[in-house]
């Protein structure tokens, strides 16, 4: 599991090394000013488009898988965002491939798409040109997201933290400094994909405090259709994470304005 996978890759890389790496890796882009500048101009969700090649629920993607390729095409039609798979075991990622889209001169601010357990792997992020993290809270404690959230900071990286259930909603917004939520579709354990569970997090008194502490929503997974993205938009998300729907067209990147 992700454990003994990090603790294996700490040993080849230890935690100073990937600290001095960190700093030393040209300084990270505003990831959440992307997503709301594009957000104000367009009038609509901002687009983070992912990049991943398979997943546990739906196998292979996409045949002729080439992460420079799709990121490229992404950002020429408009995507404020970019989301790398690194997981290998579930998605068939890696942290090269995040290198390389970095290193292939893509602009837009790329979120690091990895299940963090440990503060080593969010100094390796931004040793590979990560501008975002993804934290989820099924699986880190209050503590954990709190000290995480302050190193990202640190690092000047935006913490995308996610959540999928009232719970976890209500254990987030109770963290100072959350600034970036992201409601998932998805549930991680079933699989089961219910774009209604956006809009469900977002009702009466969640979604003050939302707006009072001027937190940014990103809707995440199962988004499909326009129609699917003006309604999470109603919800009040100002952007979606969008991956299967795009990666498996033919032309991955004009499916953005299509
Ligand atoms: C994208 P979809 O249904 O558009 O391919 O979903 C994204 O939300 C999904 O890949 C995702 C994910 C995650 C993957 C959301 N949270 C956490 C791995 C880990």
């Amino acid at each position: 599991d992700k454990v003994t996978e990090v603790s294996e890759f700490k040993k080849t890389k230890p935690l100073n090394l990937v600290k001095e790496a960190a700093e030393q890796a040209p300084p990270a882009r505003d990831f959440l000013g992307a997503l709301k500048a594009s957000y104000h101009r367009n009038g609509v969700p901002a687009l983070i488009a992912e990049v991943k090649k398979a997943s546990p629920s739906r196998g292979i993607l996409r045949e002729d898988f080439d992460p420079v390729q799709v990121a490229k095409a992404y950002e020429q039609y408009g995507a404020a965002c970019l989301s790398i798979l690194t997981d290998q075991k579930y998605f068939q990622g890696s942290f090269e491939n995040l290198e390389v889209v970095r290193k292939a001169g893509v602009k837009c601010p790329l979120l690091c798409k990895e299940f963090i357990i440990e503060t080593w792997q969010i100094y390796y992020a931004r040793a590979k040109g990560a501008d975002a993290v993804l934290l989820i809270a099924a699986v880190l404690p209050d503590l954990d997201i709190r000290l995480m959230t302050m190193i990202c900071k640190e690092l000047g990286l935006t913490a995308l933290i996610e959540v999928h259930d009232e719970r976890e909603m209500d254990r987030v917004l109770a963290i100072d400094g959350v600034q970036l939520i992201g409601i998932n579709n998805r549930d991680l354990g079933t699989f089961e994909v219910d774009i209604s569970n956006t809009k469900r997090l977002l009702e009466g008194e969640r979604g003050e405090i939302i707006r009072k502490k001027d937190i940014i929503v990103v809707g995440e997974s199962g988004l499909f259709t326009p129609k699917d993205i003006s309604y999470v938009q109603d919800a009040g998300v100002k952007a979606v994470l969008v991956g299967e729907s795009l990666i498996k067209k033919s032309d991955p990147g004009k499916a953005i304005a299509g």
